[in-house]
């Protein structure tokens, strides 16, 4: 329930690669924030609101829960997501490029443990430091370009092959969800026993049952681009075996919104 990771880094192009050692699925956002805060402030005036939000829709009580989140303060709406790995599998990685601005980041995971608490709440905030210094990296060169927007959905530009694949992510535009957060993309294997309804609502953190302990049965995530602000790119990438994929976005309703799209690799 951490991340252990540098606690200064270079902006511009950084490569994570996220190894996920515990027993629960995670992602990692890097959340830039507003000059000033730092997790302090994430300690004392973000976390309690969503936490006891949470905690009373759980106990059956959403417009009490609701009524929390209306307790965030004005500044937790100029935080800006600058991307990160997408959704990891127990003992998966990934690995996810991103560009950086300089300025001072938290490192998070909101994915909950099966009590309902958050990782956040946990420890899987960590703040993080991005200097002037320039990494002087260059983006990877995709093998196959996502699009992702509010009204168009997910869509890529061919099909996608067995192998090692680069996927880019770009964000096309960027919204709050009902929920909250923006749109992101995160790649899934299915399995047989996969069920794209029970995983469509899992992909909700404000459900009582959504992005909590245990992940959807029959679906392994690995990894993706996390929200980024509209206009940006990001990229991951790795070796695809043939099966049943999916893309899809950890925000409400992803069907209607075509922000779940299954795919299929062929031998
Ligand atoms: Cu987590």
């Amino acid at each position: 329930m951490d991340f252990q990771t540098l606690d200064t880094i270079t902006s511009g192009w950084n490569t994570f690669r996220y190894i996920n050692k515990s027993t629960e699925t995670h992602f990692s956002l890097m959340s830039k924030y507003p000059e000033g805060k730092t997790i302090e402030d994430t300690e004392r005036e973000i976390g309690p609101p969503f936490q006891d939000g949470m905690d009373l829709i759980n106990q059956g009580k959403p417009e009490e829960g609701y009524a929390e989140f209306k307790k965030l303060p004005a500044w937790f709406f100029e935080v800006v997501t600058f991307g990160g790995s997408g959704l990891v599998s127990p003992k998966g990685s990934s690995l996810t490029s991103i560009k950086l601005e300089p300025g001072y980041y938290i490192m998070e995971c909101y994915v909950k443990m099966s009590n309902g608490i958050f990782h956040t709440t946990m420890g899987m905030e960590k703040g993080i430091v991005v200097t002037n210094v320039n990494s002087g990296n260059i983006p990877p060169e995709a093998t196959v370009n996502i699009t992702i927007s509010s009204t168009e959905g997910i869509t890529f530009d061919k099909p996608i092959t067995k192998e090692m694949q680069i996927f880019s992510v770009y964000y096309k535009d960027q919204i709050a969800h009902e929920n909250f957060v923006g749109h992101d993309v995160n790649l899934v294997k299915l399995d047989e026993e996969a069920n794209l309804e029970v995983l469509e609502k899992w992909m909700n953190w404000a459900d009582p049952k959504g992005l909590i302990s245990a992940s959807p049965e029959g679906v392994t995530f690995l990894g993706g681009v996390n929200d980024m602000k509209e206009g940006s790119t990001g990229y991951f990438e790795l070796v695809l075996e043939p099966g049943n994929y999916a893309f899809i976005s950890e925000v409400p309703n992803t069907t209607s919104k075509k922000m779940l799209k299954t795919f299929v690799v062929l031998e």
